[in-house]
């Protein structure tokens, strides 16, 4: 017998590589990997197997890169289920900001909460999107709103990634609400976050990117614009919640920092879409909470498609707008609301979520060298994994080149 030069093969699949502009097909294919890599892709014909160590028969079923979901807030105390009863009764998203909800109860959960009920209550979400076939996501802060709570969220958040079998890319949410320590004084505020948070969280290791919330009762687009000046100084890239509620102009903003995305977008226009074109910056679309929320302005689909904008499909899980702990009901939601087409959903939770995290060398297809992140389905076809909301699971999960049990 000849050493196994491969720790695992897997046979007989349809293979939605993601590799090209499309799914990147490959009918009777295998894939196999060492360690945590993955080594060998091709047709099932020419599959080293004498090579594997073990070999899997997928009898047929799809294969597809593992999930990506690239904007989440999975990271919170309690819930809003009161506010969601105020809302379904009339009040709106904004009126119950203005009024101190929103936002700022989850942040007096979130500092009231210890550490440990933090992770456990965390941690159950995640498990849930994990089932779904998640193998790497992205989780914010920005519910702590001082150091020390925004710190303790975001150990949460690497504690989650050191305790569970898949990839977690942190962003710092330092601009996300105004604190109420700094009420009428948003210019302070932003001073403090860029000269006394941003510099000891980047310096601590704690933070992959950073993040802001440029709207009307967010922070302004030159608050964000001193923030992702700081962040560039340290050399965190950003990302930008952009043109939710109304137009501020920040997918400008985050063309001109080389944003790798620009987030929500259902009021960007022709030159928001062609500062994204330019800069290649991902547009991640995130229609839970435009369902949730119950938006009519579409984000200008057409025109991304057209301009060549990565298109990325997110959760934003969080317990305001998107009180929605599924990946895939956000990926059916993106076709039915938005008119993405399957095949754009599916590579809008793979290889264009990988960009939108600046991962797109390390995962989020699957090819020599990326990372053996996969899930087996037994569906006849890739749109079924949109088709469904709900129920719809993956037979195997393979996570860093080792099977999920
Ligand atoms: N936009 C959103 O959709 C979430 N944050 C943001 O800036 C909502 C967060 C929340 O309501 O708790
Ligand atoms: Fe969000």
């Amino acid at each position: 017998m000849p050493r196994p030069v491969f720790d695992q093969l897997w046979t007989n699949a349809r293979i939605a590589t993601m590799c090209g502009d499309d799914l990147g097909m490959i009918e009777h294919g295998a894939i196999a990997s060492q360690n945590e890599r993955i080594t060998w892709v091709g047709f099932a014909a020419d599959a080293p197997i004498a090579d594997a160590a073990v070999v899997h028969d997928c009898a047929g079923a799809l294969m597809t890169p593992g999930l990506i979901d690239c904007h989440t807030h999975l990271v919170f105390a309690g819930n809003r289920a009161q506010e969601f009863e105020m809302r379904v009764q009339g009040a709106t998203y904004e009126d119950i900001a203005k009024a101190g909800g929103g936002i700022q109860s989850t942040v007096s959960a979130v500092r009231e909460a210890t550490e440990s009920a933090l992770l456990q209550q965390s941690e159950q979400r995640l498990h849930v999107l994990m089932r779904e076939g998640v193998t790497t996501i992205e989780i914010k802060s920005g519910y702590g709103l001082d150091l020390e709570s925004e710190l303790k969220m975001l150990r949460v958040v690497r504690e989650l990634g050191r305790r569970n079998a898949l990839g977690v890319v942190t962003t710092f949410l330092g601009l996300h609400a105004l604190p109420a320590a700094f009420a009428g004084r948003a210019d302070d505020y932003v001073d403090h976050v860029c000269g006394k948070i941003l510099p000891v969280i980047a310096g601590k290791g704690m933070a992959d990117a950073v993040d802001a919330f440029c709207d009307e009762i967010g922070f302004t687009q030159a608050q964000t614009q001193r923030f992702f000046e700081t962040a560039r100084r340290i050399g965190l890239p950003v990302k930008l919640h952009a043109e939710q509620l109304s137009n501020q102009q920040g997918a400008a903003l985050a063309g001109k920092f080389g944003a790798l995305s620009a987030d929500h977008l259902e009021h960007l226009d022709v030159a928001g879409v062609d500062a994204l074109a330019k800069a290649g910056t991902v547009a991640v679309l995130l229609p839970g909470a435009f369902y949730v929320l119950r938006e009519t302005k579409l984000p200008p689909i057409d025109a991304l498609r057209k301009a060549g904008v990565p298109i990325a499909v997110a959760s934003d899980l969080n317990p305001g707008t998107s009180p929605i702990v599924s990946l895939q009901a956000n990926m059916h939601l993106a076709c039915t609301l938005f008119r993405l087409t399957p095949t754009e959903v599916l590579r809008g939770v793979t290889v264009n979520a990988a960009r939108a995290l600046g991962l797109q060398e390390d995962r989020g297809s699957l090819a020599v060298g990326k990372r053996a992140d996969w899930c087996v389905w037994s569906v006849a076809e890739p749109a079924e994994l949109c088709y469904w909301m709900g129920g719809m699971k993956p037979d195997r999960i393979v996570a860093g080149g080792k099977e999920r049990k």
